[in-house]
């Protein structure tokens, strides 16, 4: 069918689940064809927004061709398109920030309303109307499953050599019947390689030969290379006292440049035999498979610039004994995330000073892009490290501040806070111990006298003295520097 007849498939109101995390695997066709069918009928005067569920971001031809004509009216759980974010923070689109493991079972419990279509890319069809799929898995198994009638895209442009390298859980269960979830490595595969689809829910099969969205990497700079060295430092610390084994544990590691530089320097450190439990695999990660560093990858999806692509593609037989893709309810599943006992590396926009993070929000009330997955391993891992430049916009805003103004990680699931100016280590401190090591370590020197005269002053002020506030004043530093 082409994408235009698909598209007309789709009425107003509806919720449909698409696939895609991070720029991979997301339809290519039919959300541009459904753009246009909902610019037009509102050129009519026509109502027709409806509701995107996905795995995590996308791409501008999805996200960002849907916010242009203003056809979301809600979206979840994590999205990072310009175009949405302007139409989020001005107040007319919707939006339900989700932890990333939390959405497919939301789905099943019934929180989210009704699901009428999931439109998903596929690799391949298989002759038994099973799915290979493309290169992320996200929620596509619980859109299928839920929905009432599916939409496929089969991009012929995605290596069918990627079957094989999926696996998919089909052992979830509702409570009060869950059993524990039998992965007790990295590497272990304990469900199908393919997606079930029943062939009576398919209301059309459109064929694509697109390209993911070309995520790039800036070179490592020197701040991101300052916080890859601080880290590099601290699990060699960690090692030498016996809290690490010399192959680490398994790693997860965030989107952005300072998580890809991490990666880089995990290249040229000590460390052998490395792993990953995580959620996205960029360039960096790859890297470290193809070089033999990393023997085991499991994660959801592969986030990887067009040059990486290409070289993903060159070595798929290869690469495809060392990656698991899996779907996001157990690449992200706080069960296994504890039990492995992961090393999370997230980023983070602000800080303060007793160690509550920010990942999400702009001076408060602006979203910036969404929780994604640092919350599931943050709370559960075995080390929870946010990373961050100590400052923003030029140096003229500090990330270190004496009160977030949005808390996505509050301080009991934060342990460690690394800047280019150093590491805080806040193991085993109390909250004033974590104060002062914090503005001690991380802040820049332009902010750490501020910084220190605010906790200086509500240690002496505060009403409380276990975690001492000037209530009044903790957002001024803020104001007056952003
Ligand atoms: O804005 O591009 O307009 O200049 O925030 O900041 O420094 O480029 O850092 O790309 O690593 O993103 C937390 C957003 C960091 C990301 C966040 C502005 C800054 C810039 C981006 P501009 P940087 P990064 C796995 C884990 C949540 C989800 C997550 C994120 C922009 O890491 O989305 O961790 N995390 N998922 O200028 C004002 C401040 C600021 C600020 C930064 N204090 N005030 N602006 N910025 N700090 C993946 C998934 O879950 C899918």
């Amino acid at each position: 069918m082409s994408a235009d007849d698909a598209a007309a498939l789709v009425s107003h109101g509806a919720n449909v689940g698409m696939s895609g995390f991070t720029g991979s695997g997301y339809p290519k066709a039919v959300p541009m064809a459904l753009a246009r069918r909902i610019e037009q009928a509102h050129a009519r005067g026509d109502q027709l927004r409806i509701g995107v569920w996905t795995g995590a971001s996308t791409a501008p031809e999805l996200d960002g061709a849907l916010a242009r004509v203003d056809g979301v009216g809600l979206r979840l759980p994590y999205q990072s398109d310009p175009i949405a974010r302007a139409h989020i923070n001005a107040g007319t689109m919707d939006y339900i920030d989700i932890h990333l493991s939390h959405v497919a079972q939301y789905a099943w419990f019934g929180f989210l309303g009704h699901l009428d279509v999931a439109l998903i890319e596929v690799t391949a069809i298989l002759p038994d109307g099973s799915l290979v799929p493309s290169a992320s898995v996200g929620n596509n198994k619980t859109w299928l499953d839920q929905a009432d009638r599916i939409i496929l895209e089969v991009n012929s442009g995605v290596s069918t050599a990627l079957h094989g390298m999926h696996d998919i859980y089909y052992g979830t269960r509702l409570p009060p019947h869950r059993k524990p979830i039998p992965i007790v490595g990295p590497g272990d595969r304990i469900g199908e390689a393919v997606l079930r689809c029943d062939p009576d829910k398919v209301v059309a099969v459109v064929e694509t030969n697109a390209p993911d969205r070309d995520t790039t990497f800036a070179a490592p700079d020197a701040t991101s290379k300052a916080i890859a060295g601080h880290i590099l430092e601290f699990l060699g610390h960690e090692v030498r006292h016996g809290r690490l084994p010399p192959e680490l544990l398994p790693i997860q590691s965030g989107v952005g440049n300072v998580a890809n530089a991490v990666m880089a320097g995990l290249e040229d450190g000590p460390f052998e035999r490395l792993t990953a439990y995580t959620e996205v695999l960029q360039d960096g990660m790859l890297n470290l498979l193809r070089s033999g560093r990393m023997t085991l990858a499991s994660a959801t999806a592969l986030s990887l610039s067009a040059g990486a692509t290409r070289q993903f593609n060159g070595e798929i037989d290869r690469l495809k004994r060392k990656i698991v893709l899996r779907t996001q309810e157990i690449s992200n599943h706080p069960e296994v995330i504890r039990r492995l006992g992961v090393i999370a590396m997230n980023g983070l926009i602000e800080a303060d000073i007793y160690g509550n993070v920010n990942s999400t929000h702009i001076r408060g009330t602006a979203i910036m892009n969404g929780i994604g997955g640092s919350g599931d391993f943050a709370r559960n891992a075995y080390l929870s490290i946010f990373m961050t430049p100590s400052t923003a916009k030029g140096g003229s805003i500090s990330a270190i501040v004496p009160m977030v103004t949005h808390v996505d990680h509050t301080e009991h699931d934060v342990q460690i806070i690394v800047t280019e100016q150093g590491l805080a280590d806040l193991r085993g401190l109390s909250p004033k111990q974590r104060a002062a090591t914090i503005i001690d370590k991380a802040a820049h020197p332009a902010f750490r006298p501020a910084l220190q005269d605010y906790f200086d002053r509500a240690c002496k002020l505060s009403p409380g003295k276990h975690t001492p506030h000037l209530l009044d004043e903790a957002f001024r530093l803020i104001k007056s520097t952003a």
